[in-house]
C-alpha cells in the first residue's frame, strides 16, 4: 500500500504514528483511515512492538475532524457506509486492539479526531489542546464511536453537554472531567506520551493484552450500531446540506 497521510517509525519497543495532512489540520479521509488500519496490521503481528502512540503533524491540530470535504455530498447511504468503515477499520480496531495506544493530543481533538483519541486506551493533551464534538454544527451527530466512548469515560451529563452544545473546551477542563489523563506542556508531551509507553511495555505483553480485553468486557456494540445508524440518517436532509455548506463557506450555520 502506498503511504502518502501517515508517517510511521518504531523506536525500542515503540511504535509512533503521526498523521500527516497539516494543511487540513489532520482531517481523516477514507485513505487515511486506511492507512492507519493497515499500519495497525502490521504492528499487531510484529512482537518486537509493545506500544503504539498516535499524534497529529504540526503544533496545532491532533486531528480536526473527519474530511468534511469528503463527505459533504454525501447521501444516507454513503453516510452510513463512511461510519460503519471507519468504525470497523479504525475505531473499534484502536478501542480493541492487542496493544496499548497511547493518543498524544497535540492541538485540536474535534469531531472524528477526539474520537480517534477516545477509542486510544490512554489520552494526553499538551496544554494548547482543544476538543470537542461539533457534529451538530454540520447538521449531523458523532459518527466514529463519540456518543458512546465519551459518555463512557465523562458520564451522560457531560457527554450530552459536550454533543449537543458542539462546543470546544481547553486541556484543562478534559482533565477535569476524565477525558485525558494527563495535560502537560507542549515541549514535554512526547516525554509523557513515552514514560507511559515504557512502564506499560515492561510489563507482560499478555497480561496487557487481557487487561484491555477485560476493561473492555463491559460495553457492547448495541449503542455503536445506533449510532451508525442515526448518523447515516442525518445524511441527505436539509439542515445537513446547510452545516456542511456553511463549513465550506466559512460562516455560521443558519438551521
Ligand atoms: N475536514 C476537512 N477540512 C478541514 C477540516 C475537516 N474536519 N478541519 C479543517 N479543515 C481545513 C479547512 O477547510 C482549511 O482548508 P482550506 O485552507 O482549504 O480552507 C484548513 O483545514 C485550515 O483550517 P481553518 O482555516 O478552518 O483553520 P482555523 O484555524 O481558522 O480553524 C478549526 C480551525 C476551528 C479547527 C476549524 O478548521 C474547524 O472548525 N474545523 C472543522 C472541525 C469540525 O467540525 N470537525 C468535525 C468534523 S465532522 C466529524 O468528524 C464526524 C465524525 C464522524 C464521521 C463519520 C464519517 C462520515
Amino acid at each position: 500500500m502506498q503511504i502518502e497521510n501517515i508517517q510511521f517509525e518504531q523506536e525500542g519497543t515503540i511504535m509512533y504514528i503521526t498523521i500527516n495532512r497539516e494543511k487540513y489540520l489532520n482531517a481523516l479521509n477514507k485513505k487515511t483511515i486506511l492507512e492507519l488500519n493497515h499500519v495497525l496490521s502490521l504492528c499487531e503481528s510484529d512482537d518486537s512492538i509493545r506500544v503504539l502512540i498516535i499524534t497529529g503533524s504540526g503544533d496545532k491540530a491532533f486531528v480536526a475532524g473527519a474530511d468534511i470535504k469528503e463527505f459533504a455530498s454525501f447521501n444516507r447511504r454513503e453516510g452510513t457506509e463512511l461510519s460503519r468503515f471507519g468504525h470497523e477499520l479504525l475505531f473499534d480496531k484502536i478501542a480493541t486492539y492487542t496493544k496499548p495506544v497511547i493518543a498524544a493530543i497535540n492541538g485540536y481533538a474535534l469531531g472524528g479526531g477526539l474520537e480517534l483519541a477516545l477509542a486510544a486506551q490512554i489520552r494526553i493533551a499538551s496544554n494548547n489542546a482543544k476538543m470537542g464534538q461539533p457534529e451538530v454544527t454540520l447538521g449531523v451527530i458523532p459518527g466514529y464511536g463519540g456518543t458512546q466512548r465519551l459518555t463512557q469515560l465523562v458520564g451522560k451529563g457531560k457527554a450530552m453537554e459536550l454533543i449537543l452544545t458542539g462546543e470546544m473546551i481547553s486541556a484543562n477542563e478534559a482533565l477535569k472531567i476524565g477525558m485525558v489523563n494527563y495535560v502537560v506542556s507542549q515541549e514535554d508531551l512526547m516525554l509523557k506520551a513515552i514514560e507511559i509507553a515504557n512502564k506499560i511495555a515492561a510489563n507482560s505483553p499478555r497480561a496487557v493484552r487481557k487487561s484491555i480485553q477485560a476493561i473492555n468486557a463491559t460495553y457492547g456494540n448495541i449503542g455503536l450500531l445506533k449510532e451508525i445508524e442515526l448518523f447515516g440518517s442525518c445524511f441527505g436532509t436539509e439542515e445537513f446540506q446547510e452545516g456542511v455548506t456553511a463549513f465550506l463557506e466559512k460562516r455560521k450555520p443558519n438551521f
